[in-house]
């Protein structure tokens, strides 16, 4: 008898220890443990900030996506300082978290930060921007020179190809917009200095229209389109209506084309083109970049004529990507965002289900 109340008693306590998930205690770390895995991961991620609605809703969809899968997420907002992030990430080594997500606000300084977590045995994920030399794809390894070898992959869009939908919907409906015009002149509001967002989108508008990227002002190669002002708005509302102010004094009756790198400054031109006491959406052809809930609301009251999207709801690929990382499993040195372009036509359609 005493035998057989020995084996129940070792057979109990073994099926709790599955029961919580084989952890260390068996199932007794505070929390449960992060779905996919045997016990609780840490995340540290460091956010650029909260400049724009895009931003907002990438910070929404991350926090949400830790709380899904358990994760412990160790949240950082830098306010657009570089500092701030090398800091925080910092930070996070110390404190030896399990994996480090970042969305680097401009494409420079990152090299000794992330050796500093390959030393730490730290995997990293990029997440929406990318650092300069990155092409985002599989390098050899062994060479560190290589900057696609500095982190452990990249999740986001592709920067590039949205200036490329942005200049294939500017061909393809301003002529019908705008019609009997030879030449149309084009203002350009770019994203912040020096960040992928703003580099892509800049490099991606330029190429499709044969204009060298290294210009910032400059005529298609079929002479149509013409680049007559280009100035940083820092993908925020409130300067892309200064910078706009500021087109408008200079060229007041010039612009047919406003290419804005965010739906933000967009926006923010709107009021500038109206208080001008000209009517935006027609007088001059409002395109932004995002399509974030703002964007809608302008493009279903007629303000604004399109939107090319740039998906902010990264958070489950975040998560699962790490979940995946941290049990050894391969993953893709870019994990691409899927996206659509929205104009006048589809815009009312397409708003109520909108996430963002
Ligand atoms: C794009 C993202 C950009 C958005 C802006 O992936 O980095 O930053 O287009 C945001 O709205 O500020």
């Amino acid at each position: 008898m005493k035998k057989l109340l020995a084996i129940l008693l070792v057979l109990a306590v073994a099926s709790m220890a599955f029961a919580g998930g084989g952890g260390q205690q068996g199932g007794a770390s505070s929390g449960g443990v992060t779905r996919g895995m045997n016990r609780k991961i840490v995340m540290g991620y460091s956010q650029i900030g909260a400049e724009s609605e895009w931003r907002t809703a990438c910070t929404n969809s991350v926090q949400a996506a830790a709380k899904e899968w358990n994760i412990d997420l160790r949240f950082s907002d830098a306010q657009q300082q570089q500092q701030n992030q090398l800091q925080a990430i910092r930070t996070f080594i110390q404190q030896k978290v399990d994996i480090i997500a970042f969305t680097p606000v401009v494409e420079t300084g990152w090299e000794a930060i992330l050796k500093e977590c390959l030393d730490a045995g730290i995997p990293t994920i990029c997440v929406d921007r990318s650092i300069e030399g990155s092409d985002r794809k599989a390098a050899n390894p062994n060479d560190m020179t290589d900057p696609d070898n500095w982190f452990t992959c990249f999740i986001g869009s592709d920067m590039e190809q949205e200036g490329n939908r942005v200049a294939k919907w500017m061909t393809a409906n301003v002529p019908k917009l705008k019609p009997g015009k030879s030449v149309y002149n084009i203002a350009e509001l770019q994203g912040t200095v020096g960040s992928s967002a703003m580099t892509g989108r800049f490099k991606g508008f330029r190429d499709t229209l044969g204009i060298p990227a290294a210009t910032a002002l400059g005529t298609s190669s079929d002479g149509k389109y013409k680049i007559i002002l280009s100035q940083t708005g820092d993908f925020t509302r409130a300067q892309g209506k200064q910078v706009m102010e500021a087109f408008l004094k200079s060229n007041p009756n010039d612009i047919d084309v406003l290419f804005a790198h965010n739906d933000d400054m967009a926006i923010g031109a709107i009021q500038a083109i109206q208080e001008a006491g000209k009517v935006p959406a027609k007088d001059i052809i409002i395109i932004g970049v995002d399509a974030v809930k703002g964007a809608f609301e302008a493009m279903v009251a007629g303000t604004m004529n399109a939107s090319i999207e740039c998906n902010p709801l990264l958070g489950p690929q975040v998560m699962e990507t790490a979940v995946k990382i941290l049990n050894k499993q391969a993953v893709e040195k870019w994990v691409v965002s899927n996206e659509s372009d929205y104009d006048q036509t589809n815009a009312a359609a397409a708003f109520p289900s909108r996430q963002y």
